[in-house]
C-alpha cells in the first residue's frame, strides 16, 4: 500500500513540475510544415524541432512554402551555415501559411527555431556565432557568468518574450553591455509572440566577437526596443 500512495505521489509531484515548465499549450505549439510545392502542395514534412540535416527526412533543397508558428531560421547548408555568407531565409507565423521567399526556395538543407523549447513567449536569448543567427549557438532563459564554448565568438542574436537581457562585453557581468527587448511583436487570437533580431552585434553598438556573459533585466543604459511594444495583429499578406 505505500508503495502505491508514493507512486501516486511521485506521479502528481511529475505532473506538477511538467506544467510548472510552461509546456506550450495546444494554441502555440511550435512547428512548421514545409512542402515542395508552391501554394502548401506536393510532398510535405512537419518540423517541431531542430533539423540540422533535411536529407534525413528527404526535404533537402526542396521546401518552397510553408504554415507553422514560431520563428523559424532556415539555411542553405547543413548544420546551420557554419560557414556564414550573407543571405538570412526566416518563416515567422502564428497559424498562417505562405509561399517562402523567392531566394528560399529549393535550397534550405538545414532549420532551426529560436527561443524557448517551452512557451512561444517565454522569456529567452540565443546567441548565435555567426552574423545573420548562423552556426554554433548559446541558449538559455537565466543569467549566464560566461558563455562556454560561445565566449568572444557571438556575432547575432535574437531575445524572446518581454523580459529585458543585458549582453557584457567581459565575464561575470562586467564591461560594456547593451540591453535588448523584443521590437517585433505579433499576435494572432491569444497567441502572442515578441522577440528582437539582432544580426550585426553594429546593431548593439558592441564590437563583433565581444559577448562574454548575460543577464536577465534591462541592466545598462544602452537600450534597443522597448518594454511592452504595440503588438501587430496576424497579417496573411505580411
Ligand atoms: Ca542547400
Ligand atoms: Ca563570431
Amino acid at each position: 500500500m505505500k508503495f502505491i500512495e508514493l507512486w501516486c505521489f511521485l506521479a502528481f509531484i511529475t505532473s506538477s513540475i511538467l506544467n510548472e515548465k510552461g509546456v506550450a499549450g495546444a494554441g502555440d505549439f511550435r512547428y512548421v510544415t514545409g512542402y515542395a510545392g508552391l501554394n502548401y502542395t506536393g510532398d510535405y514534412y512537419q518540423f517541431t524541432d531542430y533539423t540540422p540535416d533535411l536529407s534525413v527526412v528527404q526535404m533537402d533543397n526542396t521546401i518552397e512554402s510553408g504554415c507553422g508558428i514560431g520563428l523559424w531560421l532556415l539555411y542553405d547548408a547543413v548544420n546551420y551555415d557554419p560557414l556564414a555568407d550573407e543571405s538570412e531565409c526566416t518563416f515567422r507565423s502564428i497559424g498562417e501559411c505562405r509561399n517562402w521567399d523567392f531566394q528560399c526556395r529549393n535550397m534550405i538543407s538545414s532549420l532551426r527555431y529560436a527561443g524557448s523549447p517551452y512557451g512561444l513567449n517565454d522569456n529567452y536569448y540565443n546567441l548565435y556565432e555567426g552574423t545573420l543567427f548562423k552556426g554554433r549557438e548559446f541558449r538559455g532563459n537565466t543569467d549566464a557568468a560566461d558563455l562556454g564554448d560561445l565566449d568572444m565568438a557571438v556575432s547575432s542574436l535574437i531575445v524572446t518574450g518581454q523580459s529585458g537581457w543585458t549582453f557584457y562585453t567581459d565575464v561575470n557581468f562586467t564591461g560594456f553591455s547593451a540591453c535588448v527587448y523584443a521590437d517585433e511583436h505579433y499576435t494572432n487570437g491569444d497567441i502572442v509572440h515578441d522577440y528582437a533580431r539582432v544580426q550585426y552585434m553594429s546593431q548593439l553598438g558592441l564590437p563583433d566577437n565581444s559577448i562574454r556573459s548575460v543577464a536577465r533585466g534591462c541592466l545598462s543604459e544602452r537600450v534597443l526596443g522597448h518594454p511592452g511594444g504595440e503588438r501587430s495583429g496576424q497579417d496573411a499578406s505580411d
